[in-house]
């Protein structure tokens, strides 16, 4: 089992998708374990997108993701941070393909309404990042029976 960390940007939250950006992430049997509603500080915009600095897109992506509350996830399952990436489509709204959550929502490369983690070490600094110890629970549902074939131990 992956978890992986999730932001749905300002865009999303003012244009009132949270929730159909969440059911599509339930729908597929991915597990919400954790959330958190919160105003991006510029400190914690500068630590997330390190990597960007010096960018021209840099200032003006910092300034987006400080602008107006976000909601951060933490979503758990098999191969969690693939599928999730699969789920959200390519960086630009312009050319994410039909299906995915920034192809069907959006068609702004700046405003692409969702972050997520690309790979297990990104998941692991991004999660520490946003969440504090305890935050990202665990739990148990019963209906993972049916999302997961667990007939060989594990999770298929
Ligand atoms: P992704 O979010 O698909 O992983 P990254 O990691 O390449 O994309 O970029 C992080 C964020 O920086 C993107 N979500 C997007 O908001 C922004 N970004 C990346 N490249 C550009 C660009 N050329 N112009 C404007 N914004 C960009």
């Amino acid at each position: 089992m992956e978890t992986t960390l999730i932001i749905l940007k300002p865009d999303a939250v003012q244009r009132g998708l949270m929730g159909r950006i969440i059911s599509r992430f339930e729908d597929k049997g991915l597990q919400i374990v954790g959330a958190k509603f919160m105003q991006i500080s510029n400190e914690l915009a500068s630590t997330h997108y390190s990597d960007h600095q010096g960018k021209p897109f840099y200032d003006g992506l910092v300034g987006f993701m400080t602008s107006s509350p976000v909601l951060v996830l933490a979503i758990r399952g098999k191969g969690a941070i693939a599928v999730c990436r699969k789920m959200m489509g390519a960086t630009f709204g312009s050319n994410a393909e039909a299906g995915t959550i920034r192809g069907d929502f959006g068609v702004s490369n700046s405003f692409n309404l969702i972050h997520g983690s690309d790979s297990p070490e990104a998941a692991e600094k991004e999660l520490g990042l946003f969440f504090n110890d305890g935050e990202v629970l665990c739990f148990d549902r019963p209906g993972d029976a049916w999302v997961y074939d667990m007939s060989g131990g594990t999770a298929e």
